[in-house]
């Protein structure tokens, strides 16, 4: 089969580029993959119907859980196994180690690939604007499933499942809401990005917006969505209607040297994105008023600034600095750096959430270098407390109604446990261990915050739903690899103890 057949926007673009061999690669592997793996997964390894199979997209995957995929396949999706196809184990981990291996020529994804893939599945305009369905549609969880790649949606006064279908490969980053709750956008790490209408539980339409995508924001006049990538180093701008694309803006600093993206953000009250630039030195806001042509506002760091938390308000932004190993306050009205604060640990920034204690706002996050939670006075900027966890944490969560805070123990012997901390003494109150031997993480609350849900990060684990105040266990819903949930009131009112 010729390679043009298969994915003709894409191949023709990629066919007429070439680059410098990144390293030799395994001709007879290459063969293998062609026979084999190429209908689906891109003859340039780019995905297809499959995910891309590129080093830089297979950074999550373990080489060891590569090779039990193409030998074995992946339960519930179309990958069968190939090992004896490939006559062998041996053949097998000669194909994973040419995966793992960069491409002879290096993969470009452009404008037009982009449109190529564009797809709208219904005309919006043909569907009912009201709910279909008879559960409150602001008290729905969004709920990744990341095990087989498929999304429930989960009614949030029942906790039954009122819809499941299949997602892209690897969501990653929080799905982000219109406005008003009826549309969900998801991104998944190899820059798919797909609308779905939750009134009438029917995805809308997709577009592929490049090979390896961080994750994306939509404007809080519900107008556009941006996409940040690190391959190619690129923000998509797309109409939020029906995904078709505005302006892909290539990411070059003012030295002229070229930048990935780490995350972009939605600022309500700024009426913009902000976006973490990995390789540059800035910080750029896109105001969405009186801004057609969608140029940045560069805001020059003193460091490179991995990953944002914000105030409440949106006026400071808490970045990971690279340099300080801690973190920065950054006046956005000002763009200018107001001072460093002391984040030992790396934190998942976008995880950070903020309280009031007493007359006292305060900022904490979870470190994933260390096993303790970093709480911060927001008028000071000083170290109130760290709170001693039993391992480095990812995800930490709250709601105004609650008295507690609860954060995950990601990483290490003790991943199975959840700490839920007092938001007032600051001291860790209880401990959970909802499936001894199985990484419990990642919480979310119901609307009005008398429910949260916690997931089982597990091949057999589940999804636990807790009452918030007296911590007993309400629910327990089998489920493979549950990641992040996402409660659609909390999410599209950027509330107090959720991510944003
Ligand atoms: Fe995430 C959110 C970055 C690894 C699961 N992750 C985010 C966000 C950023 C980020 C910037 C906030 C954007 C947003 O929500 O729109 N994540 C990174 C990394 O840099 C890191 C450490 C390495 C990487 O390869 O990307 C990383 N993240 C992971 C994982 O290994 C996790 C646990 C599993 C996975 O799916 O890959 C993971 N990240 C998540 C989840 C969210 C997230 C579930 C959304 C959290 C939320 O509640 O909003």
């Amino acid at each position: 089969m010729s390679r043009k057949m298969l994915l003709p926007g894409v191949l023709t673009t990629l066919l007429a580029l070439s680059g410098p061999a990144a390293q030799a690669v395994d001709k007879e592997a290459d063969a293998m993959y062609q026979e084999h793996c190429a209908l689906c997964h891109g003859e340039q390894r780019i995905g297809g119907l499959g995910p891309a199979l590129l080093p830089e997209s297979l950074g999550r995957l373990k080489k060891h859980q590569a090779i039990d995929v193409v030998a074995n396949g992946r339960p519930a999706s179309q990958m069968i196994g190939y090992e004896t196809q490939l006559g062998g184990s041996d053949k097998v981990e000669q194909l994973v180690e040419y995966l793992y291996t960069p491409a002879d020529v290096p993969p470009t994804w452009t404008v037009e690939d982009t449109k190529a893939t564009h797809k709208l599945f219904v005309e919006q305009k043909d569907l009912p604007d009201t709910p279909q369905h008879n559960s409150d549609p602001l008290n729905l969880f969004v709920v990744v499933e990341a095990g087989n790649h498929h999304v429930t949606i989960l009614d949030g006064d029942e906790f039954e499942p009122i819809d499941r279908f299949q997602s892209h490969f690897a969501l990653h980053g929080g799905p982000k809401f219109s406005p008003d709750g009826r549309f969900v956008y998801f991104a998944s790490r190899d820059g798919w990005v797909s609308k779905y209408d939750i009134h009438n539980l029917t995805m809308v339409g997709e577009v592929r917006v490049g090979l390896n995508t961080r994750n994306l924001a939509v404007s809080n006049d519900g107008k556009w969505v941006m996409v940040g990538n690190y391959l190619p180093g690129t923000l998509v701008v797309l109409d939020a209607g029906d995904l078709s694309l505005v302006k892909e803006i290539p990411v070059i600093s003012e030295d002229g040297s070229e930048s990935r993206v780490s995350a972009v953000y939605t600022a309500p009250p700024r009426d913009s994105f902000v976006v973490a630039l990995k390789d540059s030195r800035e910080v750029w806001e896109f105001s969405y008023l009186d801004n057609p042509d969608f140029s940045p506002r560069r805001i020059i760091a003193d460091d490179f600034l991995d990953d944002f938390s914000f105030t409440p308000d949106y006026r400071y932004l808490l970045a990971t600095s690279r340099r300080a190993k801690g973190g920065q306050v950054v006046d956005m009205d000002t763009g200018k750096s107001l001072t460093d604060i002391p984040l030992p640990g790396m934190p998942h920034l976008g995880s950070g959430i903020y309280w009031q204690r007493g007359d006292q706002w305060v900022f904490a996050t979870p470190n994933i270098s260390q096993g303790l939670i970093s709480v911060l006075d927001m008028s000071s900027w000083q170290l109130i407390k760290e709170i001693p966890t039993e391992g480095p944490g990812f995800f930490m969560r709250s709601h105004e109604n609650s008295k507690y805070a609860w954060t995950d123990v990601f990483f290490g012997p003790n991943n199975e446990a959840v700490h839920v901390i007092d938001k007032q003494t600051l001291e860790v109150a209880h401990t959970l261990r909802p499936m001894p031997g199985k990484n419990a993480a990642h919480v979310e609350f119901s609307r009005d915050g008398s429910h949260l849900i916690l997931s089982v990060w597990d091949a057999e684990g589940a999804l636990i739903v807790y009452n918030a105040e007296t911590l007993e266990e309400v629910k327990r819903i089998p489920m493979n690899l549950p990641s992040g949930k996402y409660n659609v009131y909390n999410k599209i009112n950027f509330a107090e103890g959720t991510s944003h």
